[in-house]
């Protein structure tokens, strides 16, 4: 196989944190009187922090100060911390694990590639820290997916080429970032959502190596 790395998003492909998020912001809209739901919560997946925030208060027409905006992205911050401090093994998607141990077992390297700067909390709480190389978050990058510099750090922490390397991603910014960075992408999620990404599977465990290398062999990057 060509492919010497596997790069995965956090949120959405090895964890549903989304939905801690949506809690925190929506605890946050409705201090603010701002109407805030699940499809504007769509909005936010693999977006920053504060872009995340920049998009509730545009919903809002709201129009605030820098400093405002760091008091608001850092309350919303510590009740996200309050749920995500409470997650378990059992949060973790299905098909991760099995994939992780087929990857390890055939020598292909692992990293994460991920906006939140809480990454490494999540990791050590779902117990799975020790199966990756690396881990690229947003605490080692400064810009934001479709950019593709998460990934690109990722490669480099591997000391792998990025057309080497395949990314698992959910959101349509983190397709983007993966086709900008030179890399081939599996999208999880819908196929008419993430049509941009070589291929599309529902979750991880519609994914094994076998299936990786018929894929790759369609690739020309
Ligand atoms: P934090 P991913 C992203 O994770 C989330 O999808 C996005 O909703 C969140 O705003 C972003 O992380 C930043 O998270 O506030 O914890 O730094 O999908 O890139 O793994
Ligand atoms: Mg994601």
């Amino acid at each position: 196989m060509r492919t010497k790395a596997c790069i995965f998003d956090l949120d959405g492909v090895i964890v549903d944190t989304a939905k801690y998020h949506f809690l925190a912001w929506k605890r946050l809209a409705d201090q603010l009187d701002i109407q805030f739901n699940h499809e504007d919560n769509e909005r936010l997946k693999g977006v920053s922090r504060m872009d995340s925030l920049d998009i509730i208060l545009e919903i809002g027409n709201r129009n605030i100060s820098e400093s405002l905006k760091l008091e608001y992205a850092t309350l919303k911050n510590d009740w996200y911390v309050e749920y995500i401090s409470k997650m378990t093994p059992d949060e973790i998607l299905p098909g991760c694990i099995d994939l992780l141990n087929e990857l390890k077992i055939a020598g292909i390297k692992t990293a994460i590639g991920s906006a939140s700067k809480n990454t490494p909390m999540i990791l050590e709480r779902v117990g799975i820290s020790s199966y990756f190389d690396a881990v690229a978050d947003g605490n080692v990058v400064s810009k934001a997916k479709p950019d593709p510099e998460v990934f690109l750090k990722a490669a480099e922490m591997l000391s792998v080429k990025p057309s080497e390397c395949f990314v698992f991603e959910d959101a349509i910014a983190g397709v983007s970032a993966a086709l900008n960075a030179g890399m081939m992408c599996v999208g999880i999620g819908e196929a008419n959502v993430l049509d941009r990404a070589h291929f599309v599977v529902p979750g991880l465990n519609g994914i094994d190596l076998k299936k990786l290398e018929v894929i790759e062999n369609e690739i020309n990057l």
